[in-house]
């Protein structure tokens, strides 16, 4: 059954992003589980400022699941990622992800590589970035095995990375991985940009899908933009995708009417 979630950023340098919920936690929870949501996706500052004890007994309190957490922060706030030219920088950036990863396990949900995935530039080959994401995934999925949760690798935009743009080329870098761990975020934003058809590149994702972020062409929530939404519903169908569809959307015109919008959206595709 497809679930669903919605975005909550606890990072202060985030303000603007595609996060419905930019406010704390408890608050958030509230809303959300209020408006129908299942779950919520986090985006932490970091691993170390969140007790994943009193996370849980907050959410259990609302009967909500976590859908993901997100690693982003560090690149946001610290400008760390897994292909840095610096092999100290390239240490801190896996560091971080893992204590997130074990955060995220902790609260038995997958964490999401995303931009922390880092890009080729200056004396990095593309070559030398594409070995240093493979390192990367590698131990960080097998790190997220002991939890019995994959890791979501996410493909961006060529604004956001010059690594893996299209879900053809994500599918054959993650199948040619040591680990087997690692799960294939789809982002209808980014595949807006990349994609020839949405629908074609869930279904070259496969059995390989792990989360999707559900959103419009704009990143606003679904119906704010111009998908068509049918041909994607028809094939997260077709691959038999069971797992969360999350509200990585815009606040706008304001969080209470993106996340109503976002939920009856779901609702009506989903239900
Ligand atoms: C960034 O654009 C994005 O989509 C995030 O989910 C990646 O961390
Ligand atoms: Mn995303």
């Amino acid at each position: 059954m497809i679930r669903f979630a919605v975005t909550v950023s606890l990072v202060p340098e985030a303000r603007g992003g595609p996060f419905v919920f930019q406010e704390d936690l408890a608050e958030a929870s509230r809303k959300a589980v209020a408006l129908g949501f299942h779950a919520v996706e986090i985006f932490p500052r970091s691993a170390d400022e969140l007790d994943p004890a009193r996370i849980t007994e907050l959410l259990a309190r609302h009967n909500l699941k976590v859908a993901a957490v997100g690693t982003g922060a560090g690149w946001l706030a610290r400008k760390w990622h897994l292909c840095h030219a610096e092999g100290e920088i390239r240490a801190q950036a896996k560091a971080f992800i893992k204590e997130i990863v074990d955060l995220a396990g902790r609260l038995d949900a997958p964490a999401i590589i995303g931009s922390m995935q880092g890009r080729s530039e200056g004396s990095v080959t593309r070559e030398q970035a594409m070995e240093w994401l493979a390192e990367g995934l590698n131990e960080l999925g097998e790190h997220a095995a002991r939890y019995e949760r994959p890791l979501l690798y996410e493909p961006l935009n060529r604004y956001e990375t010059n690594l893996l743009n299209r879900s053809r080329d994500a599918v054959d870098f993650v199948s040619s991985l040591n680990t087997k761990n690692v799960r294939l975020l789809a982002d209808l934003f980014h595949m807006n940009i990349e994609e020839a058809s949405l629908e074609d590149g869930i279904l070259q994702y496969g059995g390989l899908l792990g989360h999707v972020h559900f959103v419009d062409s704009n990143r606003r929530a679904p119906g704010m933009g111009h998908i068509d939404f049918g041909p994607v519903v028809g094939a997260l169908r077709k691959v038999g995708y069971g797992g969360f569809v999350s509200a990585e959307a815009l606040p706008l015109p304001d969080p209470m009417a993106a996340a109503r919008q976002i939920v009856e959206t779901y609702a009506r595709l989903f239900g």
